[in-house]
């Protein structure tokens, strides 16, 4: 390979390895929504991706504002989107905290918060 040939790669491999980190699984949205306040609270939370995700190593917790899980424990996952059943928590804030694996092997995390009142 002539220098000027590796030279003429180095913005492709740039271009590829950005290109890849936007690609990990981000929230997209959520439903209650991002810091938003629901009346009751809610039977289920569900998360959006950007990208899809891997069952096995995808994963959403949710307290109640006493700093208890209400979560039941069971993640479901169907394409980029990931769910969780709630027991009845009260009102106040909730806390939602999610890891996922997405399909490039990537793993991301993060959490947000919602209200449960009048
Ligand atoms: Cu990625």
């Amino acid at each position: 390979m002539r220098r000027s040939e590796i030279v003429g790669m180095i913005p492709l491999l740039l271009l590829l390895v950005t290109g890849e980190a936007s690609a990990h699984a981000f929230l997209d949205h959520a439903e209650p929504r991002v810091g938003n306040k629901v009346a009751t609270a809610p039977r289920e939370v569900t998360l959006w991706f950007t990208q899809k995700l891997e069952p096995a190593f995808s994963t959403v917790t949710v307290t109640n504002s006493a700093g208890q899980r209400v979560d039941t424990g069971k993640t479901r996952v169907s394409g980029n989107q990931m769910s969780i059943e709630l027991r009845p928590g009260g009102s106040g804030t909730y806390h939602v905290t999610w890891h996922v694996l997405s399909v490039d092997t990537h793993r991301t995390e993060g959490n947000f918060t919602f209200q449960v009142g009048q």
